[in-house]
């Protein structure tokens, strides 16, 4: 019988907070936080954020949370009304910096981001020093679900090439969503003042961690389609994604003014 593969130190000792946001995830949250917690990092824990969803997510996240099996990893965070999946992320940072995070990774909770790259993730920052390491569909080796259709693919390469022609980043993946981040990079990039509320997060994320120095690496992954429920992609959210990038120019410009 083959010997089970333990992850050794530093895997086993590193504090990783896991922030989910959540809006309508019912039938997607208990496979997440399942898949999430049986990888092979003792330390690892769980931030959900709902958005008092009306399917009910919420209460399945506390139960999740109060389940015995889950051994107090879980932590929940509740917000009255869905306000964009970017103030998800910074209440669901911030609660994971507070509780004592050395790293805080983020992902959807629809499974398109496969739960096994986290501790991939994790070696490559503890490899390469970076800031952030960031799951990447576009670089060598990466790639989208073969459920995409060549529309949604078209529309995804454009939104990237879009940003990076208003931001000229050094990243394959500007609008990637799983990541992982360290603590000290998340303290620089000032999550209270972020200025987006809908999926502009990830790219001004990316800005703020490039803008100020951060190192930032991508690995392949392949990208998974959502698994049940239904996307929130509204006509407020592409409005916002569409406009953010130049907002983000012009305040970076200000601030070099002397
Ligand atoms: N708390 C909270 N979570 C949100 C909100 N909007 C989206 N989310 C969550 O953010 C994650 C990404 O949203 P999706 O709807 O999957 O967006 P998407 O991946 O662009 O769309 P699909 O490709 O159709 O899945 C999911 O876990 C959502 O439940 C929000 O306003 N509040
Ligand atoms: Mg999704």
């Amino acid at each position: 019988m083959p010997t089970p593969v333990t992850l050794p130190d530093p895997w086993s000792r590193s504090k990783v907070s896991v922030v989910v946001p959540t809006y309508n995830e019912a039938d997607n949250l208990p496979v997440l936080v399942e898949r999430v917690l049986a990888l092979d990092l003792p330390e690892l824990r769980l931030v959900v954020v709902d958005d008092n969803s009306p399917d009910g997510t919420g209460d399945i996240a506390d139960k999740l949370a109060a389940d015995s099996g889950t051994d107090g990893r879980v932590t929940v965070v509740h917000r009255t009304a869905k306000d964009g999946l970017g103030r998800a992320y910074v209440a669901g940072m911030t609660r994971a910096l507070d509780d004592g995070a050395d790293f805080v990774a983020q992902m959807d909770a629809d499974l398109s981001h496969p739960p096994g790259y986290l501790p991939h993730l994790l070696g490559t920052m503890l490899s390469t020093g970076a800031g952030v390491v960031i799951g990447s569909r576009y670089v060598p080796g990466g790639s989208l679900s073969e459920q995409w259709g060549v529309r949604r693919r078209l529309l995804s390469g454009w939104a990237n090439a879009y940003v990076k022609t208003i931001l000229a980043m050094p990243i394959r993946d500007v609008t990637a969503g799983f990541k992982l981040w360290r603590r000290e990079a998340l303290l620089a990039i000032d999550l209270a003042d972020i200025r987006s509320s809908g999926y502009s997060f990830q790219v001004e994320m990316h800005f703020r961690a490039y803008r100020r120095g951060q190192k930032m690496v991508e690995i392949p992954i392949h990208f998974e389609d959502r698994q049940e429920g239904a996307s929130k992609m509204d006509l407020a959210v592409q409005v916002e994604s569409a406009l953010r990038p130049f907002r983000l120019r012009r305040d970076e410009r200000a601030a070099r003014r002397p």
